[in-house]
């Protein structure tokens, strides 16, 4: 089994090169994003929560992201590998996935780090908030607050796989395609050592 982390900040094409990368490995994808998205469509009780949250664009609670995480990893117990999209967010996250990943005799293989300017984050932001419907992306002091969460919550979670070499940085501006072929690049180098 090979599972990766795709980090970065919002806006840095996680979802975007995520789509390729699955395709390309034939891993799962868990975004907690969409997850999370999916819940407040259907109203549940956990969707109501996280709105409210998501909405002003705070994190959600370590223990609603880490539980879905939980579950999915248990639905999926045929997986060649995982792609996490946007989790974890938190240092108290990623202790959780390396736990939940070490009890299915499994590990995190890489976290790929994609670099992007905060000018262009806000602009890509903006954009697609023309077309998303989603709330977060539509006002600048949202993506403002979202990028403070990033810097004060998420950072670490970079600095906490650094301990064991698994981060790679991989510059997040330019064509998809590029972006794509530098990711690709690097996950061959790994599985090659593997
Ligand atoms: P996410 O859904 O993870 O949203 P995101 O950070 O905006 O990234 P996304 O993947 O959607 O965007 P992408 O960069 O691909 O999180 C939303 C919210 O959910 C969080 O704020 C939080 O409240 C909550 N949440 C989720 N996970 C959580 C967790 N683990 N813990 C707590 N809370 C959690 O793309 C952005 C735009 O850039 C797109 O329009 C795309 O087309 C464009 N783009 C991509 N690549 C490009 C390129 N190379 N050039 C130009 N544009 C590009």
């Amino acid at each position: 089994m090979f599972n990766i982390i795709l980090y970065g900040p919002p806006g840095s094409g996680k979802g975007t090169q995520s789509e390729k990368l699955i395709e390309a490995y034939g891993l799962i994808h868990l975004s907690t994003g969409d997850i999370l998205r999916r819940e407040i469509a259907a109203a549940t009780p956990l969707g109501l929560e996280a709105k409210s949250l998501m909405d002003k664009g705070n994190l959600v609670p370590d223990a609603v992201v880490v539980g879905m995480i939980s579950s999915a990893l248990d639905n999926n117990p045929h997986a060649k590998g995982f792609l996490f999209d946007g989790f974890p967010r938190t240092e108290a996250q990623s202790v959780a996935l390396d736990q939940l990943l070490a009890d299915k005799n499994t590990e995190i293989g890489v976290v790929l780090a994609l670099d992007v300017c905060q000018k262009e984050l806000v602009k890509r932001l903006l954009h697609r908030g023309l077309t998303s419907g989603r709330p977060d992306d539509v006002n600048e002091n949202i993506i403002s607050n979202r990028i403070v969460e990033y810097q004060t919550k998420t950072m670490v979670v970079a600095n906490y796989y650094s301990k064991f070499d698994k981060v790679v940085h991989v510059k997040g501006e330019g064509t998809v395609e590029t972006i794509f072929e530098s990711l690709r690049s690097e996950i061959d180098k790994r599985l090659s050592i593997k």
